[in-house]
């Protein structure tokens, strides 16, 4: 297949178009630079050194000698250059990863947010209108998240995408009065984002059922959970493919926080009580996920496709205990700079994936790899000031900063 990876110079989808490269694939990526951009205005880098996108992909040449091509293109900005691009480069298939994907950051100020939903929002749309106006039938494949859904489900398995439901009707088809009787329907399942981040995510969703109804493009959108690890089997294989490693207070993901925090003596900030209980996937079985739904594409016509990516659900106090016990670390609970529940359970349907063939990396065996191969090795290029988070959700809010710090 030719296919184009929105974003991906980022975190999961630079991996994904070393993998989709490496098992056969026409790849081209496409990206604007900004996540890198953004390093900048934070003052916080990858753990990891990345190489320039330029320099990766030479590397990727001379090593494999698979091409790999970057266009920079902003997807929510220039939307001429992104159609002429679609048809030109005749596609069969695009992975759009392209959107700011930090709830801190997208919390951080009003321009951050307006910034956030701006972005996220215009580039679905562009793409989404970009299929339609190119003439071409390319299949779509977005990168969703877990929190579309909120995170506290009352002991129910979440479903993919979409809920049964049943509706009191009491008329017939044709208007006709009834006794009351119930009809079952499906309806895309109620959101409740817990941030401006996760907000535009649940507007995406919205975005898709509407193109999908009425130019019949056809749309997989993979409701991904958190995602933890650095390197996939492809970027490991030179120093220069290195995937990035946020640990800062903005972008650094919980589980990789712990891993660094653990690595370079810092007390593992739990928010909270530490009650929060999140969906987990290793980036390893990411490119393997976006592998499969590019292979397994629903029909024109169809709704729009929704697969749960996730393999592992646990609760942030009972992480931070693991690796406090893996890497000989402190756990230390810092007020929660979020506004989110303080405990919940979290049960998630994904039997679309495990069927399909995905076989998970579990938690269990990858861990202390991290903390030895990554964590450790790269801990001199920590900036200790950048840890904490101090994006506040309401003015009510205190920075997650650790007392003993
Ligand atoms: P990332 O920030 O590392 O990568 C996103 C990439 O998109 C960056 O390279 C950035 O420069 C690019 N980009 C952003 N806006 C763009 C635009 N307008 N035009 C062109 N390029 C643009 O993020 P990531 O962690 O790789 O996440 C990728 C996607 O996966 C996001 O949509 C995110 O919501 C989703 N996701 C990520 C996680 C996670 O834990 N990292 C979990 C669930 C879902
Ligand atoms: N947390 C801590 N300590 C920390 C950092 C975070 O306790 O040092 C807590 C947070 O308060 C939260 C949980 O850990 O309760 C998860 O936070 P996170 O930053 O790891 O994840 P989140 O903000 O939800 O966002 C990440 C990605 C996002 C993706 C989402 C998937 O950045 O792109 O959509 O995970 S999900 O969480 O399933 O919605």
């Amino acid at each position: 297949m030719k296919i184009a990876i929105l974003g991906g110079d980022g975190f999961c989808g630079w991996p994904t178009a070393l993998h989709l490269s490496n098992v056969g694939h026409d790849v081209v990526i496409v990206d604007n630079l900004s996540r890198r951009r953004i390093d900048e205005e934070l003052g916080a880098e990858s753990l990891t050194p990345i190489a320039s996108i330029e320099e990766r992909v030479a590397t990727w040449q001379e090593l494999t000698g698979k091409q790999l091509r970057f266009e920079s293109i902003d997807v929510a900005q220039d939307y001429d250059k992104l159609v002429n691009f679609i048809r030109d480069e005749e596609l069969d298939a695009m992975v759009h990863f392209a959107e700011q994907r930090a709830a801190p950051y997208s919390m951080k100020s009003p321009k951050n947010k307006r910034y956030t939903v701006d972005n996220n929002v215009n580039a679905t749309n562009n793409v989404l209108t970009g299929i339609v106006d190119s003439g071409r039938d390319v299949h779509l494949v977005h990168l969703g998240t877990m929190g579309v859904y909120g995170y506290g489900t009352a002991g129910m398995k979440i479903p993919e995408g979409y809920l049964d439901i049943e509706v009191t009707a009491d008329e017939d088809e044709q208007g006709n009065p009834t006794e009351p009787h119930r009809i079952p329907q499906q309806i895309l399942y109620p959101t409740n984002p817990g941030s401006v981040y996760h907000l535009t995510k649940v507007l995406d969703q919205n975005l898709f059922a509407y193109y999908a109804k009425n130019d019949k493009l056809r749309i997989t959108d993979l409701h991904q959970g958190i995602v933890w690890g650095t390197n996939t089997a492809e970027t490991a294989l030179d120093e220069r493919l290195i995937n990035r490693f946020d640990y800062d207070g903005d972008y650094g993901t919980v589980l990789n926080r712990f891993l660094m925090q653990a690595a370079v003596g810092y007390p593992l900030t739990v928010h909270g009580t530490g009650g929060q209980t999140r969906a987990f996937i290793h980036i390893q079985d990411t490119v393997r996920c976006v592998e499969i739904a590019l292979t397994n594409p629903p029909a024109a016509g169809d709704r729009v496709m929704i697969f749960n990516q996730m393999t592992e659900t646990h609760r942030v106090r009972d992480l931070a205990e693991l690796i406090a016990k893996i890497a000989d670390a402190k756990v230390e609970l810092v007020p929660n700079p979020r506004n989110e529940a303080a405990e919940n359970e979290l049960h998630v349907r994904n039997e679309t994936f495990l069927d399909l063939g995905l076989n998970p990396t579990k938690l269990a065996e990858g861990l202390l790899l991290e903390v030895t191969e990554i964590a450790r090795k790269y801990a001199d290029r920590a900036d200790h000031s950048k840890i904490p988070a101090t994006s506040l959700w309401t003015q009510n809010q205190q920075a997650g900063v650790p007392a003993s710090v």
